[in-house]
């Protein structure tokens, strides 16, 4: 007997790029789209850099004044009582609400505009970070505390408001970590149960050295940033210079028609997310719609004040099951659908329209 042979063969068929509903820039089809979109040389020299590396540089993203500005607006805030917390001797978490400045350094244009290009998406700024000093913190990637579903829409902008040197806590990470699959508790061997956010922490730095990956340190000018991956393994690096300061800014940005959750108490496995039903966009000041690519969905209660996620026609169908059809209705449609396989014209326009499909799923995903 003659060997099976599909009548265009598979490579064939295939279109030239997928998105696999991943933002484009972290797409393993990055090249071809990029290709596609040809987009002026400076913003393919971004956009490649940050697919490869997981992050880019952005020099001169603030003038002077902005930065003294911001340090001025949020010095007040920080409690000084505190080693560690939302607002502690370090740290100053969510002061948009407070500083005009901060606002704004989330809510930069260019920084806007480049996320939508990245993302195909608009950018949802929706959590400020403001450091007084280094935060001196282990390596992790933000994808353990806010991820998406699709997956890898979130990531965050870091801002210089001074000089930062290899003295005051430069911010490292490991250049294409972002790569690495977004993992969570129960890929490190946790659960629920057993979660410890500092074994997250050990386990991570195992996986670093186990992986050979090479840390780079950002040692750059006061006003130059950089935006990186949610997967980016990132954290800040020891303060040599004992009470230094390294006045800094974080923004960090979901996109639009996502679920926005935190993985670190999801059980994703299982279906069981910790939803963030309440993300505000900072640039609004107005809670966000959060829908699955469009398409909207419910939440159904699940273990410790987790959820699951199922679309409107899925919930409505729980409730209220359709009838089914009868015996005769199924008999004819069986008919039916034997009569159309059994055509030539569909056997030749399923081997032509596989492909045409395909593309055009593709291209309506990308052009969104
Ligand atoms: O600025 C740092 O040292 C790290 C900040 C950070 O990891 C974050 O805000 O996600
Ligand atoms: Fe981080």
């Amino acid at each position: 007997m003659t060997p099976r042979r599909a009548a265009i063969p598979l490579e064939d068929q295939a279109s030239a790029v997928y998105s696999f509903n991943v933002p484009w820039v972290e797409s393993p089809f990055f090249y071809g789209i990029l290709a596609q979109k040809n987009p002026p040389a400076p913003l393919a020299k971004l956009a490649t850099e940050y697919h490869e590396n997981g992050y880019c540089i952005l020099e001169d993203l603030l003038p002077p004044d902005l930065c003294d500005q911001t340090i001025e607006e949020t010095q007040g805030l920080y409690n000084p009582q505190l080693p560690d917390g939302p607002r502690s001797y370090y740290r100053a978490q969510d002061a948009w609400h407070e500083s005009a400045a901060v606002k704004k350094v989330a809510t930069l244009p260019r920084v806007l505009e480049l996320l939508e290009f990245f993302y195909d998406r608009k950018p949802v700024p929706f959590q400020t970070l403001n450091f007084r000093h280094g935060t001196q913190q282990a390596g992790h990637s933000d994808s353990i505390h806010f991820s998406s579903l699709p997956a890898r829409y979130m990531c965050g902008a870091w801002v210089a408001l001074e000089d930062v040197t290899v003295e005051n806590g430069p911010l490292f990470y490991y250049p294409g970590s972002h790569k690495l699959p977004e993992l969570d508790l129960y890929q490190l061997g946790m659960t629920l149960e057993t979660a410890n956010y500092s074994e997250y922490e050990r386990a991570l730095a195992a996986l670093v050295k186990q992986l050979k990956l090479e840390p780079k340190q950002l040692t750059i000018k006061k006003g130059s940033g950089l935006i990186w991956a949610s997967n980016l393994i990132h954290g800040g690096s020891h303060i040599s210079k004992a009470g230094a300061t390294r006045w800094s800014q974080v923004s960090h940005y979901y996109f639009r028609d996502c679920i926005y959750y935190t993985p670190f108490f999801s059980n994703r496995s299982f279906g069981e997310y910790l939803h963030r039903p309440e993300v505000v966009d900072i640039g609004t000041g107005e809670r966000v719609k959060q829908t699955f690519d469009g398409t909207p969905f419910e939440v159904q209660p699940a273990e410790g004040g987790r959820v699951r996620f199922v679309t409107q026609r899925a919930a409505g169908a729980a409730s209220a099951p359709a009838a089914p059809p009868g015996q005769d209705e199924l008999n004819a449609l069986r008919q039916e659908i034997q009569s159309i396989k059994g055509s030539r014209s569909y056997r030749v326009g399923r081997a032509l329209g596989t492909p045409v499909r395909v593309a055009r799923q593709v291209l309506s995903q990308i052009r969104r």
